[in-house]
């Protein structure tokens, strides 16, 4: 019969001395207490892993100490299981590991198991109904409520048909992992072996990784290559999410490797100190978690201790949940959606856990509304991959994320975004913009009202000038000036910028700027493709309109009073009347009897209008007069093949200080090209 992998872990739980190794060892073969000081001791130290293969299909087991010393090691063991054989002993009944195995479990979100009553054989037959009974009644309102309750030996064998069956069907029930999302490892442990070198243990939480791929140990950040792998103890050429592999990387040194680090591919991952995370505390816990509390914090393999920060007034109460930033002793590698658990720190016993949200760049403020209202926003949309996509672009830094940033902040493989990207943009909840880049539907709203807003504030500064040039709405709104800032709308779409956007190598370099956080409200840069995106889109739902190349609101018109009016016409005649030899601003002044301020406006709003011409600095000529050379030149140099450019004055009957700068505007704004002393058309 062909066996089939699955890509399923199983986990033992319970009390020390309840029959846990021997259950494993009965059903595999399997001697998982493999150290000497397991053997004197008669217990398990460390976690035992074994290939255990149910009917055709062959799943992981691992098997976990029971000693409350050993509580951490039984997390890091349950951390990535996905089903559990619960094991207590008949003489026994429930005891403290056994509750405490079960709370963690169900913390780390495990769904599905059975519980093995072992020992029976050392008890009478009444015994074993008491503890079934026993067993049941706490089990009720827990994830195993309904799971079956096995009578079995591991001595004389007595039972194991039907915990075998029990065992078929769980692992029947539980979806194999799919190796999608970013390879990562939490290493269980590490060790050398002869002609190999450093080989590393433990189960990917996410993705699959091949021979000859390049990782990344961490925190260390040492590279290395996967010369082979073992998974379940055979060879293979690739590891999956679930299971049970050994990495050979010769390229570390295996007493440099140790449970809690993390292996990963890229620069995806990062450790990190602070985090945001979900946390819920015990039903059955006695005392309120106080903020700052100092605990135990364990995610994947790791563990270190850390201060616990409550996003809420007053202490948490047994039972219920809140969101917490977390600040770890030593950096610890963990990603969206990661589980983790919190123990007291003396005397040790689990007090709650949850999830993770993500890595945060330094302590977030929990007075600030913004901040609790954005949180909240962020532990919502973390739980579906999707969400939480969406939820990048819409925080992103500048209006509009590329892919590669979503893909790194939100840990997943680039095809894998692509698909989900896609659907989003379907669904009309982002905008492609060019580039693989996307802005938020909800972002383009606000960006789009903030525009407004500063076509507005130029208006009632401004009203004489038919609008703002594009250049300038686009640099007046990164400077926010007379609108107000986009985080007073009350949306929390100011970015809160995630260490993970940042390259790995970088986020280490950077930990000494995070004391100086990025201060909340300052206006962020617009990018150039998001206003050229939405621009059109205002444009055409007229929302604003072009009128002579300046951007305005579509009921704005010019206002002038009348002596301005006077003056602008005054102005114009003037220049009407010497075409080819303007006035300049001083000249204008004197004959007009103004000040040069005024006439400065008066010249920058005839500009506005397209009356003048700004050919130069201080040099403008009316629109007709540009017009009237123009056709000039053109025509002599199509009918004589070229002009040489001391004869353009005759052409315009005029002097040399006015054609010489004609000639050089018309060169620029690309009528002609120069070549030596003569134009020729472009
Ligand atoms: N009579 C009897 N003894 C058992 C049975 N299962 C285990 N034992 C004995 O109980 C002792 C403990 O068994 P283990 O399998 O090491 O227990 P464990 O749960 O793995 O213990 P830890 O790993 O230290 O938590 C050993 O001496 C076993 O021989 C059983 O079904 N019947
Ligand atoms: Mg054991």
């Amino acid at each position: 019969m062909e066996v089939q992998q699955h890509n399923v872990t199983l986990g033992t739980a319970g009390h020390i001395d309840h029959g846990k190794t021997a259950l494993v060892k009965l059903l595999t073969g399997c001697d998982t207490d493999r150290l000497k000081i397991e053997k004197e001791r008669g217990m398990s130290i460390e976690l035992g892993f074994a290939p255990c293969i149910i009917s055709d299909i062959e799943v992981g087991i691992v098997d976990v100490p029971g000693h409350e010393n050993f509580v951490k090691t039984m997390v890091a063991g349950a951390t990535g299981i996905d089903g559990c054989i619960l094991v207590v002993a008949a003489d026994d009944g429930v005891m403290p590991q056994t509750r405490e195995h079960m709370d963690i479990l169900t913390l780390l979100g495990v769904e599905h198991g059975i519980v093995a009553l072992t020992k029976v054989d050392a008890v009478p037959p009444e015994r074993t109904q008491t503890a079934t009974q026993e067993i049941r009644g706490f089990l009720t309102g827990t994830f195993l409520q309904d799971a079956p309750i096995l009578p079995i030996s591991n001595i004389t064998g007595q039972g194991f048909e039907e915990f075998y069956e029990a065992l078929k069907a769980l692992v029947a029930a539980i979806t194999p992992k799919t190796a999608q999302g970013i390879f990562r490892v939490p290493v269980e442990r590490a060790f050398s072996a002869k002609g190999y070198g450093t080989i590393v243990a433990g189960i990917p939480a996410c993705g699959s990784v091949e021979v000859g791929e390049e990782l990344v140990l961490l925190p260390q950040m040492a590279k290395g290559r996967l010369r082979s792998v073992q998974v379940y103890g055979r060879d293979s050429t690739r590891a999956m999410a679930g299971q049970c592999a050994a990495l050979n990387i010769p390229q570390w040194d295996h007493k440099a490797v140790e449970r809690g680090n993390v292996i990963t591919i890229s620069d995806y991952f990062a450790p990190h100190q602070w985090y945001l995370c979900e946390l819920k505390l015990l039903d059955q816990e006695k005392a309120d978690l106080k903020n700052a509390a100092q605990v135990k914090f364990h995610t994947g393999t790791s563990e270190t201790p850390a201060s616990v920060y409550l996003f809420q007034e007053g202490a948490l109460k047994p039972g219920r949940q809140c969101l917490i930033q977390v600040f770890l002793d030593h950096p610890v590698i963990a990603g969206p959606r990661d589980h983790f658990i919190i123990r007291s720190l003396s005397p040790t016993r689990t007090l709650g856990g949850g999830i993770i949200i993500e890595a945060i760049e330094k302590r977030l403020k929990r007075t600030n509304l913004d901040v609790l209202k954005e949180i909240a926003e962020r532990a919502k949309a973390v739980a579906r991959p999707r969400d939480f996509i969406e939820y990048c672009v819409k925080t992103a830094e500048a209006f509009a994320a590329d892919e590669r940033q979503i893909s790194l902040r939100s840990k997943m493989p680039p095809k894998e975004l692509a698909a989900l990207l896609a659907e989003l943009v379907q669904a009309g909840r982002l905008l492609p913009l060019s580039g693989k880049t996307y802005t938020h539907v909800d972002t383009a709203e606000h960006v789009q009202q903030h525009l407004l807003d500063v076509v507005r504030a130029f208006h009632s500064k401004r009203p004489e000038s038919p609008g703002i040039g594009r250049e300038q709405l686009l640099t007046e709104f990164s400077r926010g000036e007379g609108v107000p800032p986009l985080s007073s709308r009350g949306e929390g779409i100011l970015p809160l910028r995630p260490a993970d956007t940042l390259p790995a190598q970088k986020q280490l370099e950077d930990k000494a700027k995070m004391a100086s956080p990025r201060k909340g409200g300052t206006p962020s840069p617009l990018r150039k493709d998001v206003f050229e995106t939405l621009l059109p889109r205002m444009l055409s739902a007229g929302r604003l309109v072009e009128r002579k190349g300046l951007l305005a609101l579509p009921e704005h018109r010019e206002q002038f009073n009348s002596a301005e009016q006077q003056l602008l016409q005054n102005v114009e005649t003037l220049f009407r009347s010497h075409l080819f030899d303007p006035p300049g601003p001083q000249e204008i002044a004197d004959q007009m009897r103004a000040a040069l301020p005024q006439v400065q406006r008066v010249l920058r709003i005839l500009t506005e209008q397209q009356k003048l011409v700004r050919v130069d600095q201080d040099l403008l000529f009316h629109a007709e007069a540009v017009t009237t050379a123009k056709e000039r030149l053109v025509s002599h140099i199509q009918q004589n093949g070229g002009l040489e450019s001391v004869k353009f004055k005759y052409l315009l009957d005029t002097s040399r200080k006015y054609a010489i700068p004609l000639l050089d505007y018309f060169d620029k704004i690309g009528v002609t090209r120069r070549v030596g002393y003569t134009r020729h058309l472009k």
